[in-house]
């Protein structure tokens, strides 16, 4: 095993101030926050040049979320948020990471650092390597680090024992052509981040719509009666998607908010791009808010499903819609019965609130038929997620509220290119068509066994069975669960290699071995040797269009990810069919394979060229259930949380703060909750914290509890919040350790990383 060095962020405080939490989200305080990052990252100039330029039709692809990006009009002060300019400052930094900085920092010092002064050193310039036993990177030529990659890989047993990552902003054309390499190489071990989001989603949405994608527009905002938001918090990770909001309150909609948190930026907003907006008292969005205890929510929907079923039971046709339902799907039967095993009574407690109150909620949903309900992590990272979704689902088709206009369904993709990856390829299960696919047009025999997800991928580099990692971007130690177990299985591998473009904690827990390969990122030019080059992504509402860098790249030495991963073919497969090389001198014959292979890509060299892009085809959006099991719409039977708290526990959800994207910390504020220069918190519900002798600003120890094993993490700020009882929250990364590798949920496999069982202690 090679060194220890630190796999979690230091315990170190760094001076709390909390404010009161503000009354409304956006308006000109985002604005203000957006330039400053700007300035402080990039400069002001440049920081115009590159705002300007963000999610127009000529410009480049946001890559903080994958919310869409109007059809039509775009706005006038440019289409973007604070978040994205944050991230976009992040990426476009002055501070460079170069040969230098390596050699006069050991790995050993970059890994006491926090995520925040790790990330703040900048972009990586060269390729670098790590050779066994040193502790400090030295550069590194393309050429020999693809040549070293390539005879690891070939000194393999089975092609098996390599691992192929990938985090959600590599392009469609970067993403296609890895997954090709990687099967031509001869394994389906294609883990992504998706196995830690919107995974559940997708397992849920497949089964009972036969597509594992959201199947309402943007336009749909505007045309919905009732929007249900539920698990997400838009206000910090899809800020565009207020205005979607707004929208529908213009339209004089109502929405339904449910959260363990009053998120901001659901209760009011103020349009950034409308300055006679800034003032004043903005935009109430939330009609009816549900402070849904953690993992409450199967109980709470079977509540709102058995007051839809009353209603209808008293007033046949008033509430359901039969016509859809015949027509349309399979299973009501069931439904209906399994209805009558749950009593309100039993659910109640589990959901922490009055029935008054859902009642509220379910008169909208009784008395409305165009719903959309979005959701996001808030429902994906439990144990029962898959039947979070699949109990949405049940109430959409009860409704008919499906396959037409202002209704369907509404996962919120996080990264700007996840949905795309998954497209091309990029999953550890592929379909045996897209296989079959593959193979006529490569000429190439693909493997067939499923590969590894993430947490699979954990357990087989833990136990020796996979010894090369390779992440195509992310920064997989700090993303995922179980920090110290995680890091040992990275370091029981031979070779790590990262392509990146920023310093992060993967590069400082590594294999025997390791690589940094810098790429260009999303805002650079990508030249090659037809001349410049556009990528292409696709968002959350299945619209693939095109991002074009204008940015001179930070340094000569960057490579574009498809030229990565050429070099890669290049350096590893023998007697390769494939033309590695001229696919990536013109990024039209990469479109041109993909045309081949994929459904919904016809003339999509054409079709990306007209400004705005073009929808995939969708049939839950159309109406059409054929791909499921039954060739209908599939109601299900869904189980409510199985968790039961001991008195002196708590459910602990690991979320975001307003000022970090994943595991990139931009800032150390959450200013929407109040919480100024500080990360190391938990969230306590006032009675909670009296009951333990806990006063505001108390330091606290946290310890896990799952299955008789016991995690650990140390030092952090109890503060005082609106949360039910018995129900915590702190921010990941720093809280991951606490995080159960086999605490998953049923099916997915995705990490439960909202509900982890934990007891508080103050020192
Ligand atoms: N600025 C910024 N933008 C981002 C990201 C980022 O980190 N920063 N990340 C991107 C990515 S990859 C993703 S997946 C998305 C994530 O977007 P979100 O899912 O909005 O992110 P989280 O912070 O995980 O927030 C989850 C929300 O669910 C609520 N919640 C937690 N547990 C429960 C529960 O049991 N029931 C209910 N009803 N609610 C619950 C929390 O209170 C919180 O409001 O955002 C994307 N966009
Ligand atoms: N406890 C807990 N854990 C979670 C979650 C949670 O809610 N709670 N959320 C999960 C979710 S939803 C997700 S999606 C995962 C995210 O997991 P990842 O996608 O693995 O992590 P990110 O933090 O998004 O990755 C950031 C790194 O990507 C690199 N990067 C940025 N832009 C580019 C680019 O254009 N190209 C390349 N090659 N690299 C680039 C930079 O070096 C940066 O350091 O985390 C998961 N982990
Ligand atoms: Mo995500």
């Amino acid at each position: 095993m090679s060194k220890k060095h630190h796999a979690q962020p230091p315990e170190k405080l760094t001076g709390i101030q909390l404010k009161e939490v503000p009354k409304s989200a956006v308006g000109i305080k985002a604005i203000k926050s957006a330039l400053s990052h700007i300035k402080d990252e990039v400069g002001i100039i440049k920081g115009i040049t590159l705002l300007k330029n963000i999610n127009q039709k000529n410009g480049f692809d946001c890559p903080g979320c994958a919310w869409p990006d109007p059809d039509a009009k775009r706005a006038f002060l440019a289409e973007y948020c604070e978040n994205g300019a944050k991230a976009i400052a992040e990426e476009a930094t002055k501070n460079k990471v170069s040969p230098l900085f390596f050699a006069t920092h050991t790995i050993e010092e970059i890994s006491k650092l926090s995520d925040y002064e790790i990330g703040k050193s900048g972009r990586i310039t060269h390729p670098m390597y790590l050779p066994e036993g040193k502790d400090n990177y030295e550069e590194i030529s393309w050429e020999a680090a693809f040549k070293m990659i390539g005879k690891e890989l070939n000194s393999l047993n089975s092609p098996d024992e390599a691992i192929f990552y990938t985090s959600g902003r590599t392009s469609n054309e970067a993403a296609f052509l890895y997954q090709l390499f990687v099967r031509q190489f001869g394994t389906n071990n294609l883990p992504d981040c998706s196995n830690m989001c919107h995974e559940s989603s997708g397992v849920a949405l497949s089964e009972t719509l036969g597509i594992g994608k959201g199947s309402v527009t943007l336009e749909d905002f505007n045309h919905a009666d009732l929007v249900i938001v539920i698990g997400q918090n838009p206000g910090t990770n899809h800020p565009r998607m207020l205005t979607a909001l707004n929208e529908t309150k213009t339209h004089g909609g109502k929405i339904v908010t449910i959260n363990p948190l009053p998120e901001v930026g659901l209760i009011n907003y103020k349009d950034p791009q409308n300055p006679l907006k800034w003032i004043g008292k903005g935009q109430d969005l939330t009609d009816v808010f549900l402070q849904v205890k953690i993992n409450g929510d199967v109980a709470l929907l079977k509540i709102i499903l058995k007051l839809m079923k009353e209603q209808e039971d008293l007033k046949p046709g008033s509430v359901f819609n039969h016509q859809f339902i015949k027509e349309k799907t399979a299973g009501i039967e069931d439904l209906l019965i399994d209805l009558e095993n749950y009593s309100i009574d039993d659910l109640i407690p589990q959901t922490g609130l009055s029935l008054d109150q859902i009642k509220e909620a379910a008169k909208l949903i009784i008395n409305n038929e165009k719903i959309i309900i979005c959701w996001a992590m808030g429902l994906t990272q439990h144990k029962n997620a898959v039947d979070n979704i699949r109990e949405i689902v049940n109430i959409l088709l009860l409704k008919g509220s499906i396959g037409k206009k202002g209704a369907g369904t509404c996962p919120v993709r996080g990264h700007s290119n996840v949905q795309g990856d998954r497209t091309m390829g990029i999953w550890e299960k592929p379909p045996t068509s897209f296989l079959d696919s593959l193979e006529n047009e490569f000429n190439f025999k693909a493997p067939r066994k499923h590969g590894f997800d993430v947490v699979e991928a954990i357990e087989a580099m833990h136990q020796k069975k996979a010894k090369v990692f390779f992440g195509m971007g992310g920064n997989f130690i700090s993303a995922t669960p179980d920090t110290e177990f995680t890091a040992d299985a990275l370091r029981n591998c031979n070779l790590t290699v990262q392509v990146s473009t920023k310093l992060n904690r993967s590069h400082l827990i590594t294999g025997k071995k390791a690589l940094i390969l810098p790429c260009l990122g999303r805002s650079e030019k990508d030249l090659q040797s037809s001349g410049e080059q556009f990528i292409t992504v696709e968002n959350s509402m299945g619209v693939v269009h095109q991002s074009h860098g204008h940015l001179e790249p930070c340094s000569n030495k960057l490579l574009s990810e498809p030229a990565i991963v050429a070099g890669l073919a290049n350096a590893t497969l023998n007697n390769a069919t494939t033309k590695w090389s001229k696919l990536v001198s013109n990024y039209d014959f990469i479109r041109d394979k993909i045309e081949a292979t994929i459904p919904g890509f016809e003339n999509f060299n054409e079709r990306v060229r007209v400004k705005g892009g073009f929808y995939l085809p969708n049939n839950a959006r159309e109406n059409n259930f054929q791909p499921t099991s039954t060739g209908k719409a599939n109601f299900t039977l869904n189980k409510p949380s199985e968790i039961k708290l001991e008195d002196n526990q708590f459910m602990m959800m690991t979320i975001r703060t307003h000022d970090q994207y994943n595991t990139t910390i931009y800032g150390l504020n959450d200013r929407y909750r109040g919480v100024l220069n500080e990360r190391r918190i938990i969230f306590m519900n006032a009675d909670d914290m009296y009951n333990l002798g806990i006063q505001k600003l108390d330091l606290v120890d946290l310890t896990s509890h799952f299955k008789g094993e016991i995690r650990e993490a140390k030092g952090f700020l109890a503060v005082p919040y609106k949360i039910p009882n018995q129900c915590t929250a702190t921010y990941f990364p720093e809280t991951n350790v606490l995080v159960p590798l086999k605490s998953k949920a049923d099916i997915s496999n995705t990490p439960a990383s909202k509900t982890v069982i934990i007891t508080i202690k103050k020192r």
